[in-house]
């Protein structure tokens, strides 16, 4: 596992360990809202922050080809965070309301969607995002420029199609593929460990047997992601070829709010090592970190206060932005209704 760390300013690093504070403690708001009634679902990604933060840094942010293309999966809240998004429109779709901005109260919370900056849906279908990607992979590749797809999912939906797809398509000789293809492996799919699907060999070396560059990383270190990240971004935008990035995390609080959302004891916590760090480095003091996480702990709270004055989605916008217009679909009725007319 390569652990080759940058240089980075104290002032950067303080940067970075605030949005990760601003994650986890948003992802503990979703969790604690989805325990008590205000939200359906949750999934999100508590335990990744110290990669998904440098990895929001590091995106070049826009619309267009001229950008860098997004195929994310649901873990990715830091990652926004750190691109700019406000904590308040995760809460919004956690609590189903119209003013959520990616998905108008309609979808699990983390499915972003996000047209200005290249994030395309993130889908509840594991793995669709490696095939989808292939699509800005070639339209980039056809473009030129220094713009890069960039695609992210666990390491259990590796063993879809999709995600050797992925790696056929990037790697065609002469026709390589600008993407930067990410796998946070956590060690789980749900209940099933990695011991029991996966060769015992690392998913990276899937890339290798490719001609993929390839590297495995701690994920737990955010000085090893950004180095790693700022490597492998400069590979892929100059060479316009892929990268495979295999990222070992943590997951802190289990799979979903459907097994539990509870705290999972003996996992690393990016969190506390980076604390640890920061303080020998007197970078930071423990004073410094309460107050951190008093602030988010602050915006979390008013966020959700206003959210909960928030309308619903009005049910007559429910086929708003799907290919099926409205007035051309007849509405099934359910057989009481019909019953009743009669
Ligand atoms: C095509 C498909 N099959 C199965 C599922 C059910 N499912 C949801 S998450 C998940 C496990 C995903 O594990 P991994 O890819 O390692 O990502 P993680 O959630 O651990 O980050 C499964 C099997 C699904 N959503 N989509």
């Amino acid at each position: 596992m390569t652990k080759t760390k940058t240089k980075m300013s104290d002032a950067m690093q303080i940067e970075i360990y605030d949005l990760m504070i601003k994650a986890r403690v948003m992802e503990e708001r979703l969790i604690r809202m989805s325990k008590s009634g205000l939200g359906f679902f949750w999934i999100g990604g508590p335990g990744e922050e110290a990669f998904n933060v440098p990895l929001g840094f590091l995106i070049k942010k826009g619309e267009g080809l001229d950008y860098d293309f997004l195929h994310f999966h649901y873990r990715q809240s830091a990652t926004l965070l750190a691109m700019g998004i406000p904590m308040i429109d995760p809460i919004r779709q956690m609590h189903d309301t119209a003013t959520d901005p990616y998905s108008g109260g309609r979808n699990f919370v983390n499915h972003f969607a996000i047209k200005k900056w290249n994030v395309v849906n993130v889908t509840s279908p594991i793995e669709v995002q490696y095939a989808l990607c292939i699509g800005s992979g070639v339209a980039q590749k056809r473009h030129g420029g220094d713009a890069i797809t960039i695609v992210t999912g666990g390491d259990a939906g590796t063993a879809e199609g999709e995600f050797a797809s992925c790696l056929i398509w990037a790697s065609r000789k002469g026709r390589e593929l600008p993407i930067l293809i990410i796998v946070t492996n956590n060690k789980w799919g749900i209940s099933t460990p990695a011991s029991e699907v996966q060769p015992g060999t690392t998913i990276a070396s899937r890339g290798e047997a490719m001609g993929i560059k390839s590297k495995v990383i701690s994920g737990n270190d955010p000085l090893v992601s950004y180095a790693a990240i700022e490597e492998a971004m400069a590979y892929v935008r100059k060479e316009r070829k892929p990268y495979l990035l295999e990222v070992m995390v943590s997951r802190l609080y289990g799979h979903s709010s459907a097994s539990g959302a509870n705290w999972v004891n003996g996992e690393d916590d990016c969190i506390v090592t980076f604390e640890k760090h920061l303080k020998e480095k007197n970078i930071l003091k423990t004073e410094d970190f309460k107050k951190v996480r008093e602030k988010y702990e602050k915006e979390s709270v008013e966020s959700l206060k206003q959210v909960m004055t928030e309308a619903k989605p009005d049910p007559n916008s429910i086929f708003d932005h799907v290919f099926v217009d409205r007035k051309d679909c007849e509405i099934p009725k359910p057989h009481w209704m019909k019953q009743a007319k009669e």
